[in-house]
């Protein structure tokens, strides 16, 4: 049995994800830490905040291996990538894509879908060990502030959610909630959405997701790589720097 700490069994998260498409993991880190990565979010946020994001009441925010240490520590966190890799059955994992997502209050739009890339890939969807994605919970997660939304066992359908369901809530569907520090890892075809934020204040997320060396990435994490300072071995890894970069024969 690998288990990457005491609390947490390694096995029993990736069968859960096989099943039910997701594990909800709770305190990955406690929550003082969470808040030391809320903090650090916080003037990305300000610096970063546009007209468009004001309106929209929501804001990404890229780059993030690189724009504080404490993400990079996160991204390359043991448990979670001891977690993807026993799940994609690869100790090369890899990132696809690392970013922060906040909804502000007011924020009030779903949109239910699977993440890349099953977007593009013919149905029915290959299902096995292609990617998981992992929402870190960077303040508390309740129904009211847009905890996020999930359909279990919707990893398993091979095409995307009815187009409907962003207009009424589905029946069976399931709201992330839990203590910041917590992170949610799911199956990566599984269908999910963002949702309102109905409380006074922010909700903030880390998004990861990780994949094998020889996916494309929907980001170009190794064009990121050279500005993260001290990058550890597995931090190298991550974002690229061992995979198998394509040249010209004889060329
Ligand atoms: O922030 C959230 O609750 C979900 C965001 C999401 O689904 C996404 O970015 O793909």
């Amino acid at each position: 049995m690998k288990s990457a700490d005491a609390q947490h069994n390694v096995s029993e998260i990736v069968a859960e994800i096989y099943e039910r498409g997701y594990c909800l993991v709770p305190s990955v880190i406690a929550p003082d830490k969470a808040d030391q990565a809320r903090a650090a979010l916080e003037p990305l946020l300000e610096n970063e905040a546009t007209d468009e994001t004001r309106v929209a009441k929501t804001q990404r925010v890229g780059g993030i291996a690189y724009k504080h240490p404490i993400f990079a520590e996160l991204l390359a966190h043991p448990l979670i990538v001891a977690i993807w890799q026993a799940y994609l059955d690869d100790d090369d994992v890899i990132c696809s894509t690392w970013s922060a997502n906040t909804a502000y209050p007011g924020y009030d739009k779903y949109g239910w879908h699977p993440d890349y890339p099953y977007w593009w890939i013919n149905q029915p969807w290959p299902l096995e060990k292609v990617c998981g994605q992992t929402i870190w919970l960077l303040d508390d997660f309740t129904e009211e502030n847009g905890g996020t939304g999930f359909m279990p066992g919707s990893h398993l359908k091979g095409h995307p959610p009815p187009k409907e369901w962003n207009e009424a809530w589905p029946a069976g569907a399931q709201i992330l909630t839990g203590v910041r520090g917590s992170a949610l890892v799911f199956h990566g075809a599984l269908w999910h959405t963002a949702r309102p934020n109905r409380s006074y204040k922010a909700r903030s997320a880390l998004l990861g997701m990780y994949t094998r060396p020889f996916f494309l990435t929907q980001e170009d994490m190794l064009a990121q790589l050279p500005k993260v300072d001290n990058p550890s071995e597995m931090i190298c890894q991550l974002m690229g720097g061992g995979r198998h970069q394509p040249g010209i024969i004889g060329g």
